[in-house]
């Protein structure tokens, strides 16, 4: 294989830019293979101002590596038949905000600029999942109202840009979230409300009344960018992409289609679904497949298995996902209007098999205290409540909490990634006995209902998993799980 960094690097073609119009916050691999493509092809079909500039809130990678190919990238489609490179030019700029929040601020804040789209991630929220308010001791939420004009949050970004457009006379942004939460929209216009209202209680009511913040549903499974796929991309492209994105041939991205004045791309020419209400898209996804993709994250991952393909590679992980889907999640479901969740979770067994993606189950496996609410907890509260017995996703919970012990099967420690990894450990550690580490974890509420914790059968339950998996292993409690 060529040194991939000899190679010519990447750049744009010489196609003029086009206008900004969208200002994207949290730019990583996931919005670049999905959102970021969407609006490129809208653009292509039926014109528009929709160029974006993407912003890193946090570090300065993504700039580092895009600024050098003027912000072109390739998008790999990865399918089990072959791989398509895509070459994609719609990011015009990249910002970083710690080094110049006044530049993000202002073109947030510019007349052009009509959309906000954000990928943050569950914790960039600043929210207590279970209740949805603002965390006001969150340390970004806490420089956000020391000093409003230089914000840390995202939403400190939002409520700032919207601070100006409204001192300026301006009409306000679309704020269109794109991570994976329930109601997502709802979620995100109650913290910038409340955050808004700390500081301006006029700005509130201002952005209450104007200004949009759309639900939508976000599915493309895009796995980390490892340097051995920089390296083969290198030889089929003959140039040297520093940050391509790896993705697989599925998408899907269903909005609810309400913008500040109706102004957005043609996303109805690219296949994005419009719809009144989000609400029973988002809980198919989330749960058919970000609830199961958790489940083999941790199970898979304590088994010794690195990728989901190769984890359900194994008879027996299979038949549990697919008994999971059968027993436990789609009967809690009510279908979006003309989808078979069979034919659904049918297909999503395909997107996992694929063997062209190497998604790590490490990788899934972070941030599960911000995960597990959304995707696990909430429905097998409501099927315990519904009289069904709930043991996979119970054991789906005692695999989490195995996880973030930090020790795997044969002894070696976990690298394990969660704002609250340290107060999961020291729970776990504190723990004499199973039933103890159990307890403990339990405890935070912040990630565990009370539906859960009150409910004696399931704390007896999931101690009995628990225990299963320290005494006989992952790969034994999946086997013995099946019916
Ligand atoms: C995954 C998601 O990393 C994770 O937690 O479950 O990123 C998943 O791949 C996407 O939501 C698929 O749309």
């Amino acid at each position: 294989m060529t040194d991939v960094t000899s190679l010519p690097r990447l750049t744009r073609s010489n196609a003029p830019k086009s206008a900004v119009g969208v200002v994207h916050l949290g730019l990583g691999a996931f919005y670049r293979a999905h959102g970021a493509i969407y609006i490129a092809e809208a653009m292509e079909i039926s014109g528009g101002d929709w160029g974006i500039v993407g912003v890193s809130l946090k570090s300065p990678t993504q700039a580092e590596q895009l600024k050098p190919q003027d912000c072109a990238y390739t998008a790999l489609e990865l399918a089990p038949t072959g791989r398509i490179p895509h070459h994609v030019e719609v990011v015009q700029d990249v910002l970083v905000a710690p080094e110049d929040p006044e530049a993000v601020l202002a073109v947030m804040a510019a007349e052009t600029t009509k959309i906000i789209t954000l990928t943050v991630t569950e914790k960039g929220y600043c929210h207590e999942p279970s209740t949805g308010r603002l965390n006001q001791a969150h340390p970004d939420i806490a420089q956000d109202l020391a000093e409003p004009r230089h914000p840390a949050s995202a939403l400190g970004f939002l409520v700032q840009a919207l601070q100006m457009r409204r001192a300026a006379g301006l009409r306000p942004f679309t704020v269109l979230t794109c991570d994976n939460l329930p109601e997502n929209g709802r979620v995100v216009r109650g913290v910038v409300l409340e955050l808004a209202g700390l500081i301006d209680a006029d700005l509130a009511a201002w952005i209450e009344a104007e200004c949009r913040f759309p639900a939508t549903m976000v599915d493309r499974i895009v796995p980390a960018t490892k340097p051995e796929d920089i390296a083969a991309l290198g030889d089929e492209i003959g140039a040297y992409d520093a940050s391509p994105v790896m993705m697989e041939p599925f998408r899907q991205w269903v909005v609810e289609d309400d913008f500040v004045d109706g102004v957005r791309p043609d996303f109805g020419a690219v296949g994005v679904e419009l719809v009144e209400n989000v609400t029973p898209y988002e809980e198919m996804k989330l749960r058919c497949l970000n609830g199961t993709h958790s489940t083999l994250a941790y199970l898979g991952y304590l088994g010794g298995m690195d990728t989901i393909s190769e984890t359900v590679a194994d008879p027996d992980y299979a038949a549990f996902v697919l008994q999971l889907w059968r027993d436990e999640i789609i009967p809690g479901l009510t279908p979006p209007e003309g989808v078979d969740l069979f034919a659904y979770a049918d297909a999503l067994m395909a997107r996992y098999q694929n063997p062209a993606i190497c998604h790590l189950t490490w990788q899934i496996a972070m941030d599960g205290s911000q995960k597990l609410p959304q995707r696990i907890l909430v429905q097998l509260a409501e099927g315990l409540a519904a009289g069904r017995p709930m043991t996979g996703l119970t054991l789906a919970v005692a695999a989490w909490m195995r996880y973030v012990g930090g020790v795997d099967e044969t002894g070696s420690a976990i690298d394990v990634r969660d704002p609250l990894a340290d107060r999961l450990k020291s729970l776990s550690d504190a723990g004499q006995t199973a039933a103890e580490t159990v307890a403990n974890l339990l405890s935070v509420t912040e990630v565990f209902p009370a539906a859960l914790t009150s409910n004696a059968a399931f704390v007896a339950n999931v101690t009995r998993a628990y225990e299963g998996l320290v005494r006989d292993g992952a790969r034994a409690m999946v086997a013995k799980a099946l019916i």
